[in-house]
């Protein structure tokens, strides 16, 4: 009889975390697995012996116990939707994707508190559309907002269209359930306005990227649902006409602009020319572009007539030069797709280099052309894409292989790109991630730009959790 194999670690591992889990919640099938194993951008080819999907926050404590003692590394994974590979296992196959799919419960919502308890592996949408249900609004919009879940969305702070007015997903976190590296839970759920007690742990799991532990439940703020929402496509002269549009509805009320975003002529094309569907609401193609939504929760407000005497003192001014308004929700989607698409688009037209970056909001314009004129300098017939969230002043300055140029080629030059971008960006008093986070694609800039006293402290609060390192390795500290 032939011996039968010897079970190596990860094997009896396995079996311990089978027994925790069950059938249901572990993938150990290549085919099964390969999905988890990839990024979104296919930057990384990752691989692992299983995704583990737990269905509570009592089975990700025994499954992270499991791990922390044999001391396997875990890589806890939303939606997948991370621009920077913040989710994806090493390609060596010696991590665990632990999937927060399986807890994907709306706990309660409170629209007096207004308050949200969801669960990790709730979307993003479900959450929004479970606020709608109770007459309130998660002011929280992404553009990868069907898949992306709300553990993953908390885990990298994620910003997102709203920001201008509500802030970024660390200003709607109350509370927060956190299994750490030893597989404790900490039950943090608490859903207080005021609660002033010693350091606050919860926003050091936010942003974390899933090094320091395991988000598996939270208590978001909601806000009273809008009463009055409109959106406008605007062709605008510049990136300057659109920054003086935004300051211009800004002095008008700025309680009721929800989101300013820019669009480059280039990157609409993309949209326009690979998004099935897709149609320009204007007479014709813009070089720039600016889409205003107003909200307000006010009855009676009149937001339609500020937003029209707004565009048209603009038009008149020359700062605007066509504007669509949107006359139904159909129409706002629309329009709103015409933004969202920007990243599939783009996908669809070749290889890009992503630079998810801010500055203050003043210095936008100068950030549009400096980069442009120095990524045109640094590689012939390159194509920047320069759009997204002007109003708080975060650009995603995306560049776009040459015509006809080898895609595998373009990419090899990503660090070159990023740091020809970076130089603007850090002459302007910004950051090299303002919503995407740090991942495992820019660890490296991490010395240079947040070296010394921060970066120390940053590795002993890493240390202190995790001494193992055992939570996501290799993302955000280099
Ligand atoms: C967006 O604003 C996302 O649409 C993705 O943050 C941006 O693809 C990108 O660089
Ligand atoms: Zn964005």
């Amino acid at each position: 009889m032939p011996d039968s194999p010897v079970p190596t670690p990860i094997d009896t591992l396995l079996v311990a975390i089978r027994a925790v889990v069950g059938e249901r919640g572990l993938l150990t099938e290549p085919a099964d697995t390969a999905p988890y194993a990839e990024d979104w951008r296919r930057l990384y080819q990752g691989r692992t012996p299983a995704v583990v999907r737990p269905a509570g926050a009592e089975e990700v404590a025994a499954v992270v116990r499991l791990c922390a003692e044999a001391g396997v590394p875990v890589v806890p994974q939303g939606g997948n939707t991370s621009m920077v590979g913040g989710a994806t296992p090493a390609a060596d196959g010696s991590e665990l994707v632990l999937s927060l799919a399986r807890m994907n419960r709306v706990r309660a919502i409170d629209p007096v508190d207004l308050t949200l308890t969801i669960e990790a592996g709730v979307t993003l949408k479900a959450a929004q559309d479970a606020a709608a249900e109770a007459g309130c609004l998660l002011p929280l919009s992404i553009a990868s907002e069907g898949t992306a879940q709300v553990g993953g969305i908390l885990a990298t702070n994620a910003g997102g269209n709203n920001t201008v007015r509500y802030g970024n997903a660390r200003d709607m976190v109350l509370g927060l359930e956190v299994v750490l590296p030893d597989g404790t839970v900490w039950n943090g759920l608490r859903r207080l306005r005021k609660d002033n007690t010693g350091y606050c742990l919860r926003q050091l799991f936010v942003g974390a990227e899933g090094t320091l532990g395991i988000i598996t439940a939270a208590v978001l703020k909601l806000v009273p649902r809008p009463r009055e929402t409109e959106v406008a496509l605007c062709a605008v002269a510049s990136p300057e006409a659109a920054l003086g549009l935004f300051t211009r509805f800004q002095a008008h009320d700025p309680a009721a602009v929800q989101a300013f975003e820019y669009m480059s002529g280039g990157g609409m094309g993309f949209v326009l020319k690979h998004i099935p569907g897709a149609n320009l609401p204007l007479a014709r193609p813009s070089e720039h572009y600016a889409l205003v939504e107003l909200a307000t929760p006010r009855p009676d407000a009149g937001l339609r007539a500020a937003l029209e005497a707004v565009l048209e003192q603009a038009l008149a001014d020359g700062l605007v030069q066509d504007a669509a308004i949107a006359e139904s929700d159909a129409q706002r989607a629309a329009i709103w797709r015409l933004r969202e698409e920007h990243s599939e688009a783009q996908k669809r037209e070749g290889a890009s280099v992503k630079n998810d970056v801010s500055v203050p909001v003043s210095k936008v314009p100068e950030l549009i052309r400096r980069a442009t004129a120095a990524c045109e300098a640094l590689i012939q017939g390159v194509r920047c894409v320069p759009f997204g969230h002007m109003g708080d002043g975060n650009i995603h300055f995306n560049l776009e292989q040459p015509e006809g140029a080898d895609a595998a080629w373009f990419l090899a030059q990503d660090h070159a790109i990023m740091d020809t971008v970076n130089e603007v960006v850090r002459d302007l008093g910004g950051s090299f991630s303002a919503e995407h986070g740090v991942g495992l694609l820019k660890p490296y800039m991490m010395p240079d730009w947040r070296g010394g006293a921060e970066l120390a402290v940053m590795q002993r609060i890493k240390h202190a959790l995790d001494p193992r390192g055992i939570m996501n390795p290799g993302k955000v500290l280099p």
